[in-house]
């Protein structure tokens, strides 16, 4: 039916992707996009410039935009009826300190494409329908992952929020910097605010499933769990020429093989444990390290997997920094001479805190079925071996959306899976094939 023949513009979509990409590269629009990295870190400069894009480009299609406590960007265009809650499609703006050019925006600019397609041809939906740019998803500037869609949804305080300071160099907090560029609305920062009929998050896998199976489109079921944990050791601070092994409390050491013990706790768990920021003191060549202070993201697809996970992490750090032999780690031996009689350290002491957890994700089979419907028909035929249902590994704002509204997501292939760098890539084609089964899944939803 006329609904079904609308078709996204791929040319159109992508203009804005490299458009909208240049903020955090330093190129100018129109320049070739290179594979040098996206840095638009969360409530950046390079961030308030695809912010102030998607309000133009959002008003200039008809919709009213609202920000609110959070600095979260709602651009809604109205139905022929509104005594119902948008639809939503959203995902973030905001990058890894060198980032893709699609995590995130592609969803985003997905959704303006969106309206433009529906304005294009004049097309009233009969409920409301919305685009919706979540502040910091990434939890790369200001460490708690998707904290924007936790407000909103009544999971992280926003207190908590506001006050959450910059891990580098850590001389701001997320409040003064919405307040800095001009995001801190005044709207609420709730789902009471700004309720929401679903939501739909169109995104690249960030793995390799899709590829290695030769798929083009992922329904989204799930997320899985994952926790973030902070590891302090401390040690004593000595003089590397006088300090001989057995005397030495050496913070980096014990941290070594916490770290190396994680990674051997996570493969005989079935999960994911990864260290990505190490801080160290005093830094200097001839001092051996007093205190070091490392992250541990932990993943796994159920809440148990990673609660286990805490728990022998809790358990054996404890023993490691107290110079027990824990996994074959003597302590205070260097790394590659395991059990060969060096002479074990002096005990360290270790602190264990949590700062972000998400549970894991089932999301709401009506709009799983939206999906899954909309893939079928967009891709036709032979749509059987083109579609595939899967969970996802990296944690999306939809995790958060799905507590309060019916949430899927859809994925596209990345070439080999890569994410998170500057070599993310998503072909012109599958990120329009992705922008198509968002458009539809939206209005077979919004006629549900
Ligand atoms: O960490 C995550 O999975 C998400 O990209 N913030
Ligand atoms: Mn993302
Ligand atoms: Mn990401
Ligand atoms: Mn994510």
């Amino acid at each position: 039916e006329h609904l079904q023949s609308l078709k996204v513009n791929t040319q159109r979509l992508m203009e804005d992707i490299h458009y909208t990409s240049r903020w955090g590269t330093g190129e100018k629009w129109g320049e070739k996009p290179t594979e040098t990295g996206v840095s638009r870190l969360a409530l950046s400069d390079a961030d308030k410039e695809a912010r102030d894009w998607f309000i133009h480009a959002t008003e200039a299609l008809g919709c009213h935009v609202t920000i609110d406590e959070m600095g979260n960007i709602f651009a809604v265009r109205p139905g022929v009826k509104n005594d119902k809650p948008p639809t939503f499609v959203g995902s973030h703006l905001d990058t890894q300190p060198s980032g893709g050019r699609y995590d995130g925006i592609l969803g985003v600019c997905a959704g303006v494409e969106m309206l433009k397609v529906l304005a294009d041809n004049w097309v009233e939906t009969e409920y409301p329908v919305g685009v919706v740019n979540w502040t910091n998803e990434e939890g790369a500037r200001f460490p708690i992952s998707m904290m924007s869609s936790g407000v909103w949804a009544g999971y992280i305080p926003l207190d908590t929020a506001h006050n959450a300071k910059e891990v580098h160099p850590g001389t701001t907090t997320m409040g003064a910097e919405l307040k800095r560029i001009g995001y801190m609305g005044k709207m609420p920062c709730s789902h009471e605010s700004m309720p929401m009929a679903a939501h739909f998050e169109l995104h690249i896998e960030q793995g390799p499933l899709l590829e290695m199976s030769n798929k083009k489109i992922g329904v989204v079921t799930g997320v899985q769990a994952y926790k973030w944990l902070q590891v302090t050791v401390k040690g004593r601070e000595t003089h590397t020429g006088t300090t001989d092994l057995k005397s030495r409390a050496d913070a980096l050491l014990t941290a070594a093989k916490m770290i190396l013990h994680s990674h051997k706790l996570a493969t005989a768990n079935n999960a994911l444990a990864s260290t990505g920021i190490l801080h160290l003191k005093p830094g200097s060549t001839n001092t051996v390290p007093g205190e070091v202070t490392f992250t541990l993201d932990i993943r796994a697809q159920s809440d148990e997997a990673v609660a286990r996970m805490e728990h022998l992490i809790n358990h054996d750090f404890h023993k490691i920094a107290s110079g027990e032999n824990v996994g074959g780690l003597n302590p205070g031996c260097p790394l590659d001479a395991l059990n060969t009689g060096c002479t074990p350290g002096l005990p360290c002491t270790v602190t264990i805190k949590e700062f972000f957890k998400s549970p894991a994700t089932n999301f709401n089979p009506l709009c799983i079925d939206a999906v899954n419907r909309a893939a079928h028909s967009v891709l036709g035929p032979d749509s059987q071996d083109l579609v595939m249902e899967m969970t996802s590994g990296a944690g999306h704002d939809s995790v958060y959306t799905n507590k309060r509204c019916p949430t899927s997501m859809i994925f596209v292939p990345c070439r080999e899976g890569v994410s998170h760098n500057p070599a993310e890539f998503c072909k012109d084609e599958d990120c329009a094939l992705g922008a198509q089964v968002l458009l539809q899944s939206v209005l077979r939803f919004d006629r549900m």
